[in-house]
């Protein structure tokens, strides 16, 4: 969006819920099933890095490159992109699904503190 926005680009924000992914979003990211996608008339983008790309190529002459246009500093771009997505992207699922995990062990604490409080 933000990549759409500086282009100036009017588009339409199609909302979907990840945990009951709309047959739109398994028709258009068949292989990923992820957002975000990029619906142009009856195209489709993927991926983030690849949408914004996609989006600075076909409204190269509307607004400010999003991308860096020197070759080195894009693939440097594309590296830290591919880096957060692997790295840091798993350490939030990691939290998540650890919270999740131990959601219960953590209000079992909430109320050990509680009875802790009462009587001290
Ligand atoms: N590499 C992808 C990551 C996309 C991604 O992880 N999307 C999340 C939402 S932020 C998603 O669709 N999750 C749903 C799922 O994993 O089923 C990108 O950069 O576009």
């Amino acid at each position: 969006m933000i990549a759409l926005n500086l282009k100036g680009v009017e588009y339409e924000f199609l909302p979907d819920d990840l945990l009951n992914k709309t047959e739109l979003l398994l028709k258009s990211n068949p292989a990923y099933k992820k957002i975000p996608i990029l619906i142009h008339g009856d195209k489709s983008a993927c991926e983030s890095i690849v949408i914004v790309q996609y989006i600075d190529q076909v409204w190269a002459s509307s607004g400010p490159c999003t991308l860096p246009t020197d070759p080195y500093d894009r693939a440097i771009v594309r590296f830290w992109a591919a880096y957060v997505d692997d790295k840091v992207r798993v350490v939030f699922l990691m939290k998540r699904n650890y919270l999740r995990t131990f959601k219960n062990q953590f209000d079992l604490t909430k109320k050990w503190k509680f009875e802790w409080k009462r009587w001290n």
